[in-house]
């Protein structure tokens, strides 16, 4: 469990001009975190934009984040996908690809009983010899991981571990609560890491670390260190930096890429549904990667 701790950014979709996947842009995010010192990274989860791509392209995203950072930090494989079937392919082919753990959201659209959600993360454990990090999201699958549930997928040693992206930090404390000693929690709102941390997660998983990787590296290390009222402060100043960023009329994500262009690392837009940002934003976009160069 110790490869599974600090700051583990949620991989963004690379794409070229054409909006198709992009291994150099991959890469060049990949050298982008790897020189910042991040932890690991989880690759193909709600920020890699899974849910607009196609099985295939999902597993070229898993492929070309794996041959840049394979052996440089952990990698989590996000394979979490409508239909059963679709997960197992992704999860033999992150196995393939050596990746250190899987990771699923519950299965989307229909409104499935424990039961079958349940069956659905053991389906996808049992493909492979990879451990398993469930992912409770309750905010955009519907479905809400309860500590009774979450003790009886316990019982299967895959299990490591859950990045909880529900919004109460009393959560996080009762998945630590549950799982003790062999499992790890993984905060999941970027807004409350620190009190995550503080509340039982060993590590986090978030949207917004890419943009700024630094202020979440010092955040996790004022924790560790225990000098709460900094790292309360920090927190304070990256939420500033979180609200700007949802404020604009694009999604978050066309944001924090065009904040990431500032920063030297193209990966292109975002595809559709989601929008980017209105090119009369370039102003306040400028201010934001200001803002968090001088944190
Ligand atoms: C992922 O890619 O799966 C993200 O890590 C999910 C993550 O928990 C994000 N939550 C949602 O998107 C609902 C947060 O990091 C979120 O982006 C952040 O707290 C800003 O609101």
């Amino acid at each position: 469990l110790t490869k599974f701790h600090g700051i583990i950014p949620a991989f963004y979709a690379c794409y070229d001009e054409q909006g198709n996947m992009s291994e150099p842009r991959t890469a060049a995010l990949a050298d982008y975190l790897y020189q910042r010192g991040v932890q690991g990274v989880y690759v193909g989860g709600s920020s890699g934009e899974c849910i607009y791509h196609s099985v295939e392209e999902r597993k070229q995203a898993l492929a070309y984040a794996a041959r840049a950072l394979k052996g440089k930090m952990t990698l989590i494989a996000h394979v979490g996908a409508p239909s059963t079937r679709d997960s197992i392919e992704l999860a033999r082919h992150a196995a393939e690809l050596g990746y250190d753990a899987l990771s699923a959201i519950p299965p989307i659209y229909f409104k499935l009983p424990d039961s079958a959600v349940v069956g659905y993360w053991t389906a996808i454990m049992a493909a492979t010899e990879l451990p398993f990090i469930i992912y409770n999201i309750p905010q955009t699958t519907g479905y809400t991981l309860t500590p009774a549930v979450f003790r009886q997928l316990l019982a299967n040693p895959k299990v490591i571990g859950v990045k909880n992206s529900s919004m109460p930090a009393l959560d996080i404390e009762r998945f630590k609560s549950a799982g003790g000693d062999r499992v790890v929690v993984f905060n999941g709102p970027d807004e409350q890491f620190v009190a995550g941390r503080i509340m039982g997660a060993a590590a986090g998983i978030g949207g917004t670390y890419a943009a700024m990787p630094e202020l979440y590296l010092q955040a996790d290390r004022l924790v560790r260190e225990g000098r709460f009222e900094e790292a309360g402060k920090l927190q304070s100043k990256i939420n500033d930096v979180i609200v700007a960023l949802c404020s604009l009329d694009g999604s978050m994500y066309a944001a924090i890429k065009e904040v990431l262009r500032r920063r030297g690392v193209n990966i292109g837009g975002v595809r559709a549904p989601l929008e980017d940002v209105s090119p009369a934003d370039a102003g306040r976009i400028d201010g934001i990667a200001a803002a968090i160069d001088a944190l």
